[in-house]
């Protein structure tokens, strides 16, 4: 008895965001989420309600929801093309549009998740661009960019205030800048700054919209790429009072066997590392391009990620045929060939999508 009584206490025990001056929205979501690990895990899709292959705009579309039946329990969207003052972000998307569907997913109960693909501050080219090293150091205090950066994030600081409920309060967002922090390509990633300027860079960003802009209804996410110990993971990791949520992407490039082995052992690693830092655990990118089995998500992906305390798998975007030899796409859509699959993984009683995420409540 009293051991039942111990875990009941355990399992009610609330758990508090980074930011001590959180929104009570923000509170809700974090600790609803924090309790969701090993009970359901919620699916997600970058650009969902924008676009899917074969379709722009359609009011009310989502390949997920003519797929599955529903829409995605998180959605996915990205900044990329703020900073300098674009009206559409880097793949098309316009922030009005964006704006809009922030708030019909938060409506509907649903979860949402900004990434920023910033151009790099230094060169003024993109976020693939990560020579001359030196960026992240110009961007920082003292650097020569810093000033150049903070207009940026007050760009973001006003994109995050536009979004707000029915009643004015603000929409949580779980913000995730610096993702793929460990990988070479972006200009914040791998060798391209050692790994105080990172944490530095990170801290000086949750510092600046938080503590100076009052941003109260963030939860930041630490993101890696795939990586294979503890210690590799957190090499970069700025501080337990900075991050809310902890994750990596990964996609399948190569066979089956080893990209299940992998995620399986990653997410393992994952576990153990957010359960020490009492963080969130999360997928928060992943994807096999194109889908090319029939049976990847209850035969591979599902058996993958199952086992293991991840709140949610936000899948990358559906862009389509991008030119005449690249076709991108992460979820079925109808007649694809793994969609009944989907549907299957959709509707076991582990994998959430939005209907059922709105039973839960998160944010009260
Ligand atoms: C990449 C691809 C690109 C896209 C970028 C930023 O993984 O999907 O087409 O521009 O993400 O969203």
């Amino acid at each position: 008895m009293l051991v039942v009584i111990g875990l009941y206490a355990a399992k009610a025990q609330k758990v508090l965001p980074s930011d001590k001056l959180a929104t009570k929205e923000t509170i809700h979501l974090y600790n609803n989420l924090f309790q969701l690990q090993h009970k359901g895990i919620m699916i997600g899709h970058q650009d969902d309600l924008a676009y899917g292959v074969n379709w722009k705009y359609e009011t009310g579309r989502s390949d997920i929801k003519d797929v599955a039946g529903d829409y995605p329990a998180i959605y996915g969207w990205e900044l990329g093309g703020l900073e300098n003052n674009a009206s559409a972000n880097l793949d098309g998307v316009p922030f009005d549009k964006m704006q809009q569907f922030i708030k019909d997913a938060y409506g509907r109960g649903a979860v949402i998740t900004i990434s920023w693909h910033l151009n790099n501050p230094l060169t003024g080219k993109s976020a693939w661009d990560p020579a001359p090293k030196g960026s992240v150091a110009a961007a920082l205090p003292g650097g020569s960019k810093n000033d150049l950066y903070k207009s940026w994030l007050d760009k973001v600081a006003i994109f995050m205030q536009s979004l707000t409920t029915a009643k004015g309060n603000y929409i949580p967002v779980i913000f995730r800048p610096f993702h793929e922090l460990n990988g070479n390509w972006f200009w914040w990633g791998g060798n391209n700054c050692t790994p105080e300027e990172l944490k530095q860079l990170y801290q000086f960003t949750v510092h600046y919209l938080r503590d100076i802009k009052g941003l109260h209804h963030l939860l930041y996410a630490y993101n890696t790429d795939r990586f294979n110990s503890k210690a590799a993971y957190l090499e970069k990791y700025p501080g337990n009072e900075w991050v809310d949520i902890m994750g990596f992407d990964i996609y399948q490039r190569g066979p089956t066997a080893a990209f299940a082995q992998e995620l399986d052992t990653t997410l393992g690693l994952l576990d153990a590392i957010a359960a020490e830092n009492n963080k969130i655990p999360a997928l928060t990118e992943f994807g096999y391009n194109q889908l090319p089995d029939s049976t990847w998500w209850t035969d591979v992906f599902y058996k993958a990620i199952a086992p293991h305390n991840l709140v949610y798998a936000l899948a990358w975007r559906n862009a389509g045929i991008k030119s005449k030899d690249d076709i991108e796409f992460y979820v079925p859509y109808t007649g694809q060939q793994s969609a009944a699959d989907f549907k299957k993984f959709c509707d076991t009683k582990l994998i959430l999508l939005e209907k059922e995420v709105k039973k839960l409540n998160l944010y009260k």
